[in-house]
């Protein structure tokens, strides 16, 4: 049996150089995206809007629909918008059936670089039973796409890419020749016992920290908290059970 191409792209300067044109593309941005679209959807949010500029999301605001509007840069809410990025803000509101216009540091512009040339999921561990069981049942190529920070690495979104690894080759459908698969297989092995203690120094969870939002990185790291998969259709997320 030929086995499905499974890779993990570790930042989106990368992104280029994993592209095939054929892969689904699983979009994870840990702290705190997509972790935020999942537990949005769980909330009854009906479609995202991922947009790549505050002033892209600016323009829903004044078209006569009652968008939410969400709007974060550098982890912080963006003034005159509705929410900033944390995911607990859908636990604590009525979003049933709204629509929510969202932009965000990596997670958004992630989104949108890969939504060029393939189909997008997105991915985090709040829904990470789900999207593996998804992937497994789609028989396609693979590409994990870690937002990363500005360009740069980060340990969060590869410990996902780790954990869906493992899922995906426990299955015996995936090839696992990519090395990024492999060291995000190595650093998943060591961190899921303790997931937020081997965070303890990583870049974003002090970024978090200082902005004294710790409450969210909690939050983010839970696994299986939906079994909601958010599908990129035509430039709108809109989810999927599993
Ligand atoms: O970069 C992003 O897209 C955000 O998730 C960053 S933050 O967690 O809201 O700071």
């Amino acid at each position: 049996m030929t086995k499905r191409n499974l890779q993990v792209c570790l930042t989106p300067a990368l992104f280029d150089l994993y592209a095939d044109k054929k892969s689904i593309v699983v979009v994870v941005d840990v702290l705190r995206a997509t972790s935020s679209m999942c537990i949005a959807f769980e909330q009854g949010v009906e479609k995202i809007i991922p947009v790549s500029t505050v002033e892209e999301a600016l323009e829903y605001r004044n078209n006569g629909l009652n968008y939410i509007l969400a709007a974060e840069r550098n982890g912080i809410p963006v003034k005159s918008f509705d929410f900033g990025n944390s995911p607990q803000v859908y636990m604590n509101m009525n979003v049933e059936g709204r629509t929510v216009v969202m932009t965000t540091t990596n997670g958004t512009k992630s989104i949108n670089i890969a939504k060029k040339d393939h189909d997008v999921a997105i991915g985090s561990l709040l829904n990470l039973d789900a999207i593996s069981k998804w992937l497994i049942a789609q028989d396609r190529d693979v590409i994990v796409f870690c937002a990363g920070w500005k360009n740069k690495f980060n340990l969060e979104d590869t410990l996902f890419a780790g954990a869906l690894a493992e899922q995906l080759i426990a299955s015996g459908l995936y090839d696992n020749s990519c090395d990024a698969v492999q060291a995000s297989q190595v650093l998943w092995k060591q961190a899921k016992d303790d997931v937020y203690g081997f965070l303890k120094n990583s870049s974003h969870r002090k970024r978090l920290a200082k902005l004294d939002i710790d409450s969210d990185v909690h939050f983010c790291l839970k696994a299986n908290q939906t079994t909601k998969i958010p599908l990129l259709k035509d430039g709108v997320l809109v989810a999927v059970y599993e």
